[in-house]
């Protein structure tokens, strides 16, 4: 992604909910890093039953750094197949992180279920690929990004490798030649290995937190955004910036807060669904709350709860 982009506008009073860093992996005791899959599954019911509801994902859904898609499937077959239907029906907008930037190669590879998986792919690859960008209701030009993006490591000298590899991919792929995922998926999980290194947020992260402020900053300024939300360091907040996005002016770690984002500029992050976290920002009518999954959950979908509408 080179610079942020606009992809809509919201014109009804929808409230959305920005949740990033899911981790999902092969559902092994050991493995699995997601700190509930079913209060997850649960979460995408209530998105699904609910009018004018609305998820953007901001990457880091699926761990394939540790595990492929086919085994992530496997383990949570029920909950991938309402994502993608969810995707599909425009309830969930699904952004790339690092870990899960070829969830589209790793599906053609790997998918079995019902879907049409030219079309599920199709939507993850192009439409919101990397970010989404929109204005809400109360016109606040809002963008939601996984955030590696400013991530000095990940955009450094070797950063033409993969931009080389996604560029003639695009070409390949226009001409029609599909079959060429296939060598991508495996150049791609090399390249990744290679370059692997620890996640903000995880016990062996040694980096900067402000590098990615900065970068958030930087949009604030130089693309006017007004609200930028990202994942990526798994460090849920709310930060408040003056009308320039200049000078700080307050810090929110708190859940269940609301605030008033109308004016000024802000820049929040969504958290993660790992370790015990079940971090959600809710943004509705410009009030952006912190909360917890299980606290947006009415009745119906907690956990015991008997399903309101027919499972799938
Ligand atoms: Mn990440």
């Amino acid at each position: 992604m080179e610079e942020p982009g606009n992809d809509g506008e919201e014109s009804r009073d929808v409230t959305f909910y920005f949740l990033s860093d899911i981790h999902l992996a092969d559902g092994d005791p050991n493995h699995e890093n997601t700190t509930d899959p079913d209060q997850l599954h649960r979460f995408l019911h209530y998105i699904r039953d609910t009018p004018d509801t609305k998820c953007v994902i901001a990457g880091d859904a699926f761990e394939l750094w540790q595990a492929n898609f086919k085994k992530i499937y496997s383990a949570h077959h029920d909950l991938v197949e309402d994502l993608l239907d969810l995707v599909e029906k425009e309830k969930v907008v699904y952004t790339i992180g690092n870990h899960d930037g070829e969830i589209a190669t790793d599906m053609l590879l790997y998918y079995d279920g019902p879907a049409d998986i030219q079309k599920i792919t199709g939507l993850l690859k192009d439409e919101y690929h990397d970010g989404y960008g929109f204005e809400s209701l109360g016109a606040r030009q809002i963008e939601v990004v996984h955030g590696d993006i400013w991530d000095k490591w990940n955009h450094g000298p070797l950063e033409w490798v993969g931009r080389g590899i996604a560029y003639i991919g695009g070409l390949v792929e226009k001409a029609g030649w599909y079959d060429v995922e296939k060598y991508f998926g495996k150049v791609q999980r090399f390249l990744k290995k290679w370059g692997n290194k620890p996640t903000p947020g995880g016990s062996e992260y040694v980096g900067d937190y402000q590098e990615y402020i900065d970068g958030a900053l930087d949009w604030v300024q130089r693309y006017g955004e007004d609200v930028v939300i990202y994942g990526h360091t798994h460090n849920p907040r709310i930060l408040h910036y003056d009308a320039k996005g200049e000078k700080l002016l307050e810090e929110i770690k708190d859940y269940n807060v609301p605030i008033d984002v109308s004016k000024d500029k802000w820049i929040a992050n969504t958290g993660s669904q790992v370790n015990g976290a079940t971090d959600v920002l809710v943004l509705r009518n410009n009030v952006l709350t912190l909360k917890k999954l299980e606290d947006v959950l009415p009745e119906g979908y907690r956990e015991g709860d008997e399903a309101p509408s027919p499972d799938y």
